[in-house]
């Protein structure tokens, strides 16, 4: 069976761009398709700047809305990366077979080191070496495809590279993993910037659309979006951005196809308006299962408890393995 691993950072309130390019397709897709693992990557958090008890409440809340839109524990195995030792024990080898090269010419690492050079602060070493984990958390469970949004893809890339290096030098050890995007709404961009993807570190707002945001909330973020100053409704993601990212939305929401949606529509106004409240219908179950999940946060543990305890099981042969082939004893 094929086996499917992906990762979302407790790094600020996910969005509709982690929910659109990536949870949505991994409860209504790939739990049911596949052996599937989903990972709250709490490590990956501590590459910039954070608040401790932020984290912990983030955590826990990233869980929850996984389970708010429809990871079901029966069908895949959810878990919290710092539970599982098996990550960072991997990390290290790994580490010793990717480049410092190769580190440095990672996109996602150039922005968010400009970002925190542009405010003075300094780097920690984690951002630089974070594509490593990540591989790390991919090849130790054998994983054969990682569904992720676009802005995910050099990352996987180089989960590939190191383990087809790291089998070539120490024998037959790692699965090579491949990527999956979604059909549309592979990059979800910012409203009020669609030169940028929607993040949920974003630090203003309202740009983004968060998964927890009030009906009000995300359709004035909607109707409010920048697009630009023609007239009509047409697709195209080179020269009317704006307007694409919206019938991108509308598309993902909908099931339609962003040109044809295009067609339907004469005026800004009324894609806008349908977009938003495609958008709530969406968010909307998601909100009340998550509201439903809050009173029960017992159950929220024992789901991390166990898929902790499946995943360490199926990680530990595999990083085992990686240990005796790159020449380290067993202990005695
Ligand atoms: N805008 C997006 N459109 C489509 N997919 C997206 N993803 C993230 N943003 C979009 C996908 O969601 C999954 C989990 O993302 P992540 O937690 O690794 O990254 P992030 O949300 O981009 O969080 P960061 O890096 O902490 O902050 P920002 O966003 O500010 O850079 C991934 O599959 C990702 O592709």
């Amino acid at each position: 069976m094929t086996r499917v691993f992906s990762g979302i950072q407790p790094t600020g309130h996910l969005t509709l761009g982690n929910y659109l390019g990536a949870m949505r397709r991994w409860a209504e897709v790939d739990q049911h398709r596949a052996d599937s693992l989903f990972c709250v990557v709490d490590l990956h958090a501590l590459t910039v700047e954070h608040d401790p008890a932020r984290l912990r409440r983030l955590s826990r809340q990233t869980a929850t809305l996984l389970l708010a839109a429809g990871l079901d524990p029966e069908a895949c195995t959810l878990f919290l990366q710092s539970h599982v030792d098996e990550h960072t024990r991997l990390s290290y080898l790994l580490e010793c077979v990717a480049t410092d090269g190769e580190m440095r010419r990672m996109i996602q690492y150039k922005e968010k080191a400009a970002r925190q050079r542009e405010r003075g602060g300094s780097l920690r070493l984690s951002l630089l070496t974070y594509p490593v984990l990540m591989a790390a958390d991919i090849l130790a469970y054998g994983a054969d495809e990682v569904p992720v949004g676009e802005d995910q893809t050099q990352h996987v890339e180089l989960a590939r590279d190191v383990a087809v290096r790291f089998n070539q030098r120490y024998g037959h050890t790692f699965v090579v993993p491949r990527t999956t995007l979604p059909p549309v709404a592979a990059r979800v961009m910012n409203l009020q910037d669609p030169t940028r993807k929607m993040g949920k570190s974003d630090e203003s707002g309202t740009g983004v659309v968060y998964l927890l945001d009030e009906p009000d909330v995300v359709r004035r973020k909607v109707l409010r979006a920048v697009t630009d100053s023609g007239r009509e409704v047409v697709y195209d993601r080179v020269e009317r951005p704006g307007l694409a990212n919206l019938l991108d939305v509308l598309a993902a929401c909908t099931g339609g196809d962003p040109e044809s949606l295009a067609g339907g529509y004469d005026s800004y106004g009324s894609l806008k308006k349908d977009t938003a409240e495609a958008v709530v219908e969406v968010l909307r179950p998601v909100r009340e299962r998550h509201r439903e999940l809050c009173a029960d946060p017992a159950y929220v543990e024992g789901v991390l408890r166990e898929g902790a305890e499946k995943a360490r099981a199926l990680a530990r042969p595999t990083v085992d393995t990686a240990y005796r082939a790159i020449g380290l004893l067993p202990p005695v």
